[in-house]
């Protein structure tokens, strides 16, 4: 009798390095299987996700809902292409407008794409409308974004990781320090200036919060200069953090609307861009595209991905369970000096440790053998963001986790 050997983690991870490109330094863990705010390990081990898929999966791991859409609607029909109609994506673009309260969406798949989209369309725009010289119009960046992978996105980095060795990089891009609205008052006087891209919480900076007033100033700045405010809302979107967009917070309504990553519930790659008539209709039949945006199956998941953020009450839940969070973690910060600070909104939310790169990856192992996935970002920095739906005494656990595997490393 043969007796086929079940692979271990190790096998997985072996099989990872040889044949896969050498692009990411994952934790040394394998998953196979996710439910709500917990996802298992090939060996059955149950964690707590603190990463949710870099905050894809806002409603949780296979929301049953939303699996029941997604099958349903890949046995009948998955792809027609924009070659023609297909019954399901008049009703997403209906669905997803009214939700938002833009005229127009324009569908993608990756949250880099929708970025690339919403450059392509600010500079449209300012071409068509704003009626800049061919060629010359500029968009504004902040320091220590992320807008994604593609050649525009790094071009925006200020980040040597992201941009340094695949240059030629793109023109037209002017960066800015983040938070300080002087430095966009002493460039607004350019008249190229098309548009001005904005994280308004910085993600992979570490989850950086800028004043409420610097949003606010920033939008009046462009109002005033006839720029387009383009908020990328990729990560803090779909109510992670606490509101239905960070933007919410302090009333803004973006010019365009950059939306991914929990569009699909962490289920297919959903992303769209989002803006009224007098910008999306620059945008002529043959200038922009994608073989899969907008597809039905995509267009079925993300109407029920929506929906559940209602229907759930999760942005609401996010707000709260953020505020019990960080009171949490404050009492630790009282009790621990390696925890220097914690910062977030709603359950988007980082701890700063001290300035030792050790620790915060030490810390996420010790965690993840005591049952929770995080990941360090910046060296000293550990983003928590966990499902939505996460409930208190869910979360009472999960800072239980972080406070033993802090004790057992000092
Ligand atoms: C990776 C970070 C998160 C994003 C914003 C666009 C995109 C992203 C604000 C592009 C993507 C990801 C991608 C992921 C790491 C990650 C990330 F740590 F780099 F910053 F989430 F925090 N705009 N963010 O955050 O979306 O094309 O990936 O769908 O592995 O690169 P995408």
């Amino acid at each position: 009798m043969v007796i086929l050997d079940k692979l271990q983690q190790a096998d997985y991870i072996q099989l990872e390095n040889q044949y896969g490109a050498h692009n990411y330094h994952p934790l040394p863990v394998v998953l196979e299987k996710g439910k709500g705010v917990f996802v298992y390990d090939t060996d059955g081990k149950e964690y707590f996700d603190f990463l949710s898929a870099y905050s894809a999966v806002n409603q949780g791991h296979s929301h049953p809902r939303i699996i029941q859409a997604l099958i349903i609607q890949a046995q009948k029909f998955t792809l027609s292409s924009r070659a023609f109609y297909n019954n399901q994506l008049g009703l997403y673009e209906k669905f997803i407008t009214e939700y938002f309260g833009y005229d127009k969406v324009l569908p993608m798949n990756t949250g880099v794409e929708a970025v690339e989209t919403a450059i392509k369309l600010c500079r449209k725009w300012a071409y068509e409308v704003k009626k800049i010289k061919e060629n010359n119009a500029k968009i504004v960046v902040l320091d220590g974004n992320f807008h994604g992978r593609t050649l525009a996105a790094i071009s925006a980095s200020s980040d040597p990781s992201s941009y340094g060795g695949f240059g030629p990089l793109l023109n037209g891009i002017i960066r800015i320090p983040y938070n300080e609205i002087d430095a966009f008052k002493n460039i607004i006087k350019d008249p190229d200036i098309a548009g001005f891209l904005i994280e308004p919480i910085q993600g992979e900076a570490g989850v950086v919060v800028p004043d409420d007033q610097y949003l606010k100033e920033c939008f009046t700045l462009c109002k005033s200069n006839n720029i387009l405010f383009i908020a990328d809302e990729v990560q803090t979107g779909i109510g992670r953090t606490g509101k239905m967009l960070a933007c919410d917070y302090v009333n803004i309504r973006p010019d365009i609307l950059i939306l991914g990553k929990a569009l699909s519930g962490g289920t297919l790659p959903v992303s769209a861009v989002l803006a009224d008539d007098s910008i999306m209709l620059c945008i002529k039949p043959g200038e922009h595209g994608s073989t899969f945006g907008g597809n039905p199956l995509a267009c079925v998941v993300a109407k029920e991905a929506l929906t559940v953020i209602k229907d759930e009450n999760l942005t609401q839940k996010a707000f709260e369970s953020g505020i019990y969070f960080r009171q949490m973690i404050n009492e630790l910060i009282q009790r621990y000096s390696q925890i220097q600070s914690v910062r977030g909104k709603g359950l988007l939310n980082a701890i700063v440790l001290e300035d030792d790169r050790e620790l915060a990856w030490k810390l996420c192992i010790k965690m993840s053998e005591n049952g929770l996935l995080a990941k360090p970002t910046h060296g000293h920095i550990i983003r928590l963001a966990p499902p939505l739906c996460i409930d208190k005494s869910q979360l009472e656990d999960s800072v239980g986790i972080i406070e033993k595997s802090l004790r057992s490393l000092i």
